[in-house]
């Protein structure tokens, strides 16, 4: 199964969810340049959502879809409307969706969830997920325990349906060995944070061209919430209450609006800059169209060579 014939995009690529980040404006942006561009929910409520979906279908013909983060405080409300706006592709993060999936997919949408487990991966398909993303712990924001090495091949031994592969993807190189690992398609994210239309500061932009191969971490272990971000002041002191086993009121100040601080204020001290850890690899702000056209030519390069390889 090609991802492309499940969402009618020209690349098997979809974007990330990004909270506080992928607006409408930014959604079709990443849908006119052939990836299935996403709206996220994170960081606001239905209404402001659902002006930005209307956005989204106001700057693109192109399919496009919303991802819904689960621990959103309005998500009950956004579920409804995800269903009235009739968005066509819902993808979910940071928790169980099944709950809404009957409704979602009796309006028509396609869903994918993300998952970071095998168990999860199961559940959501008997929940009827028609493709499942899967999630490494390379990825920024909100994390699992696994790598995608690792994670991928259990899931795709464990279900049936397409598997779209995150968590570590930048290049036309890891599109391809993800591929070999039984994914039909990709989703990123952090590579989009260095696009020309990504809207978030030129601080973090900066920070993010400027990162090393570790220049990553994962806080909120301890409160069984982990989240990677790029180090930074806030980072260390975060970590360093973390080893001295500080109570979660102590945590979450240290945190309390840290993403909107790094996107918004530019604040990349502070702030929390989430990234994957493919952040070292990045080198330039390009526009998403270029973005996506190396990563799949590249890969398909990739692919077609991989038989001269010698083992
Ligand atoms: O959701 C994400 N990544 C995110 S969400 C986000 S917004 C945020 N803002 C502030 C603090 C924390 C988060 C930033 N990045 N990725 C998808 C994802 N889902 N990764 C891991 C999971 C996951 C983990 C456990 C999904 C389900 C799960 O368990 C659910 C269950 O019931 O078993």
């Amino acid at each position: 199964m090609n991802l492309t014939d499940l969402t009618g995009t020209k690349y098997p690529i979809i974007q990330g969810g990004m909270a506080n980040i992928a607006t409408g404006e930014f959604a079709a942006a990443v849908s006119n340049a052939g990836g299935l561009g996403l709206v996220a929910s994170g960081g606001m409520d239905a209404e402001a959502l659902r002006e930005q979906i209307k956005i989204c279908k106001s700057k693109t013909d192109k399919p496009f879809g919303v991802n819904l983060m689960l621990m959103n405080p309005d998500v009950e409300n956004i579920a409804q409307m995800l269903i009235e706006e009739k968005v066509q592709f819902i993808t979910t993060g940071a928790g169980n969706p099944g709950k809404y999936m009957a409704g979602w997919k009796a309006m028509g949408a396609k869903v994918f969830p993300v998952v970071a487990s095998v168990a999860l991966a199961k559940v959501m398909v008997r929940s009827g997920a028609d493709a499942v993303i899967v999630e490494g712990g390379e990825s920024g924001g909100h994390v699992g325990d696994m790598t995608t090495m690792t994670l991928l091949p259990q899931v795709a031994a464990a279900v049936d349906v397409p598997i779209i592969a995150a968590g570590g993807i930048a290049s036309g190189e890891q599109m391809a060995a993800v591929m070999l690992l039984g994914a039909c398609g990709v989703q990123i994210g952090t590579c989009l944070l260095v696009s020309e239309e990504c809207p978030i500061h030129d601080n973090y932009k900066e920070a993010l061209i400027k990162a090393k191969d570790n220049a990553t971490t994962v806080t909120g272990r301890s409160q069984g919430a982990p989240v990677r971000i790029i180090k930074n002041e806030m980072a260390r002191e975060y970590l360093k209450l973390e080893a001295e086993g500080a109570g979660r009121e102590e945590l979450e100040r240290i945190t309390l609006g840290g993403l909107r601080r790094a996107v918004v204020d530019g604040d990349i001290i502070r702030g929390s800059v989430m990234a994957g850890q493919v952040c070292g690899q990045l080198s330039a702000i390009r526009p998403v169209a270029d973005i996506l056209d190396d990563l799949y030519v590249n890969a398909k390069h990739t692919l077609s060579n991989a038989s001269t390889i010698a083992i």
